[in-house]
């Protein structure tokens, strides 16, 4: 990939861009010619728009969000280095919480006072082996997603921990639209459920306990606001509706009798819930967490060794490893308080509706009149959700600069373009905090024909805005990394672990943190002592009822869990146009879409594109034939798929992995020819408390494809 062909060799400017005076309409992005310029040229055409747009507009004319996840290295890390620069330069609008579990982010304070139970501090593996019974892992355990961890992941416990749990007498049960590698690994029972459906679920479970006189009100007493509010509202007291099996029974598409076996199941049992992040990337997605922490806490497991709940073992590398506490730093990211952040997922509304206003936690946000955007790091072309509409969205800016390696959908629709290094061409570290491992990426190559590292990049640019000083302090590559490290070793010094000099770690190429002696037990110094160590919600207890969060007044999420259905799911009445809903997985084969022309990518690919599980049932309604070329449709676009026929997912749902190079057609209609899921997907928030991803809330139609299928170009040169 390094020399691929469709690497971006030296900078380039869209010829209407390039053509036009600034500021004015230049012409159609994402279909137009690229002219190469020299490197000074083009940094002197960025710095000049950024300066330009600051002086005429403001700063929050400039967005800087750059949501990505770029590479492992953390001194290259492209968005930060983008954060710094814009800083130095005044500021910008940026973006807040992430793609991953936006609504957690925001939900979670309100009910445990901090985000700990979604970014990694649960309970350990070696917790769960010494006291769990009962391992309920809603969204499954796929050992894909065990292979990455932002900063790089060294540690690889899928196996062990796959191999313990056949050992032991654990009970795992995955509860999932699809079979996956983990049920079969971790020796799990699958029990399949219609997606969007998890809260009705869990609702249900706690009807049961409730019934079986199996709530431990002791807990809720002690511990928690609103257990009685919840129960009330499972038990049917405020809205006339038991939360029954029965009444759970047609939503989620699993009887009422194992739905009461489940529930009893769980009485008297030490037990751990978990699910996936992807549960909470849906429309109302802050509620299937919010339930799964009820239901843990009226069966008293919170704070309990082997107990509770933790969410994401099944969703990234090192959930439930050891505390290595591996500090892991690059340079500091850096903005200015008044600097403005919209929640992470609302840029395409964003850019639409300038001057327009977004509810958030509480809040209430002005969009900004966006004039530049500029994104370093990331590929919203990949990520975001109803890229169609995103393609309108970007057609507005007067200039969008991007930094990349590869010519990705998003350099395409871009007006500058800077050719960016890969991590073989420089020196970095990488690591992260749940992984032992601190390591020293070597540099291995030159830079590919013109390609330069973002730290310079920013580097030349603050020169000629003359804030080089804010920018890198006055340090080089070298000398950063000397920092990094150093950094490192006093954060470890501080607990007594001994660290060897700079140049040891370089030339050995890693640094192991040690094993912690004692695993943390989350919550339990809560549960020791409520009364010294209150939790960080306004009552100091696990909130149940949030009064703050009923204060917000959102019809989308009331004070206390609750079942909402979803605009789209195989429940609602445009069901019956589409009635497929297809949920978009992270890629088994690669990290999102990075990479996907290399040759591993393109072998996972069916008839050239993107693979599309559907159930044997489904396909046989439809007349569609493995390995054959489909459209996945509804009224928002459509994309076209490689069929793989599968009973590891339930009729009446497809899966379309994330990962493939958005390639639309080039005659105005609104079809990709390559499979990307988010062709399709909805642009909403989860609600408007979180303001999350919403990308599994989608319904769908699937067709043969009659004719040709268009060839895939997504690969080749856009000139
Ligand atoms: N439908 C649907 N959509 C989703 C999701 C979903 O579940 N369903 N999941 C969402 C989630 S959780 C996430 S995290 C996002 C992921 O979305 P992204 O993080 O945007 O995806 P990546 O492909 O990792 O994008 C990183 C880009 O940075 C480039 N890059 C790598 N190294 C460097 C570098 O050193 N410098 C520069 N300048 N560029 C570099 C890569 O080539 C790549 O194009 O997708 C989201 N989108
Ligand atoms: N190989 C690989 N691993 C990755 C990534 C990658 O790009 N490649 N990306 C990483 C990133 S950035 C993130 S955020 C995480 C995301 O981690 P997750 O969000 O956990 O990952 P997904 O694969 O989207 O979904 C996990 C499972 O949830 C199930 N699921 C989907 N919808 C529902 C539902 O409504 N109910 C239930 N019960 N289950 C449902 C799916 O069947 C799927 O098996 O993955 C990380 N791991
Ligand atoms: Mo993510």
């Amino acid at each position: 990939m390094v020399y691929a062909k469709n690497r971006v060799t030296e900078p380039m400017v869209r010829a209407g861009w390039l053509n036009s005076p600034r500021g004015a309409p230049s012409g159609v992005r994402g279909d137009d010619a690229f002219v190469a310029v020299s490197w000074d040229e083009a940094l002197d055409l960025v710095a000049g728009e950024v300066a330009r747009i600051r002086d005429r507009y403001g700063n929050p004319a400039i967005f800087g969000g750059s949501y990505g996840w770029a590479s492992a290295g953390r001194l290259h890390h492209a968005r930060t280095l983008l954060h710094r620069f814009l800083w130095a330069a005044g500021g910008a609008t940026l973006q807040t919480t992430n793609y991953s579990f936006g609504a957690a982010m925001m939900l979670l304070p309100h009910v445990l006072g901090n985000i700990d139970a979604v970014v990694g501090n649960v309970t350990e593996w070696r917790e769960i082996f010494a006291h769990t019974e009962r391992f309920i892992a809603f969204g499954g355990l796929p050992s894909k997603n065990w292979k990455v961890a932002s900063g790089g992941a060294g540690l690889h416990g899928f196996e062990d921990h796959a191999a313990n749990a056949r050992a032991s007498n654990i009970v795992f049960t995955s509860i999932s639209p699809m079979r996956d590698d983990g049920v079969a690994a971790f020796g799990a029972s699958w029990q399949p459920i219609r997606p969007g459906a998890d809260t009705a679920l869990i609702l249900a479970l706690a009807h049961v306990v409730h019934e079986r006189g199996a709530v431990d009100h002791a807990f809720l007493e002690r511990y928690c606001t609103g257990g009685d509010r919840f129960l009330a509202y499972v038990a049917g007291r405020t809205d006339g509706i038991p939360k029954s099996p029965a009444w759970a029974a047609p939503l989620t598409g699993i009887s009422a009798d194992a739905i009461v076996a489940l529930a009893e199941s769980l009485i008297g049992k030490r037990t751990l819930f978990t699910a996936s992040w992807a549960l909470q990337r849906a429309e109302n997605g802050e509620q299937p967490f919010w339930a799964l922490i009820a239901l843990a806490a009226i069966l008293g497991q919170l704070g309990l060794p082997g107990a509770g709940i933790g969410f994401g073992y099944g969703s990234i590398n090192s959930t439930g490893s050891e505390a290595f506490r591996t500090p892991a730093f690059g340079m500091p990211a850096r903005s200015h308080p008044g600097d403005l952040s919209i929640p992470v997922a609302r840029v395409a509304d964003m850019l639409l509706n300038p001057g327009g206003t977004v509810e958030f936690d509480g809040q209430t946000l002005t969009y900004p009149d966006v004039h530049m955007v500029y994104w370093a790091g990331g590929n919203p072309f990949h990520h975001h959700q109803d890229l169609f509409r995103l393609r309108d969205a970007f057609a507005k800016p007067d200039t969008i600069v991007v930094h990349e390696p590869w010519w990705t959908a998003t350099a395409r629709h871009a007006d500058i373009v800077l050719p960016a290094t890969t991590p073989l061409e420089r020196n970095d570290i990488g690591g992260s905090s749940r992984d032992p491992f601190l390591f020293a990426m070597q540099r291995a190559i030159e830079p590919y024909a013109q390609a330069r590292n973002d730290f310079d990049i920013f580097g030349a640019l603050a020169e000629r805005l003359g804030v080089r000083e804010a920018y890198d302090e006055g340090l080089d590559e070298d000398a950063w990394l000397r920092r990094m490290y150093e950094t490192a070793q006093k954060r470890l010094a501080e607990r007594d672990i001994p660290t060897p000099s700079f140049e040891t770690f370089w030339n050995e190429g890693f640094l192991r943190v040690p094993v912690p002696d004692k695993a943390v037990t989350p919550l339990a110094a809560f549960r020791a002592d409520p009364a010294a160590k209150p939790l960080a919600t306004p009552s100091g207890k696990v909130e149940l009822y949030s009064q703050a969060v009923a204060d917000f007044g959102y019809a989308d999420v009331p004070g206390h869990p609750f079942w909402i259905e979803p605009n789209e799911w195989l429940g609602s009445p445009l069901a019956a146009r589409f009635p497929l809903h297809m949920v978009s997985t992270q890629p088994g084969d690669k990290l999102h879409a990075q990479m996907d022309g290399s040759s591993e990518s393109r072998r996972g690919k069916v008839a050239g594109r993107n693979e599309l599980w559907m159930h044997p049932d489904d396909a046989r309604a439809r007349n569609l034939s493995d390995g054959s070329v489909v459209r996945v449709f509804n009224d928002r676009g459509a994309t076209l798929a490689g069929l793989r026929i599968s009973d590891d997912i339930i009729a009446g749902v497809v899966r379309l992995p994330t990962g493939t190079w958005f390639d639309p057609a080039t005659n105005g209609e609104r079809l990709d020819k390559h499979g990307n899921p988010n062709a399709v997907t909805q642009d909403i928030g989860t609600s408007r408390l979180g303001q999350g991803c919403a990308a599994q809330s989608c319904l769908v139609e699937v067709a043969a494809y009659a004719g040709d299928p268009p060839p895939v170009t997504a690969f080749e040169l856009p000139f």
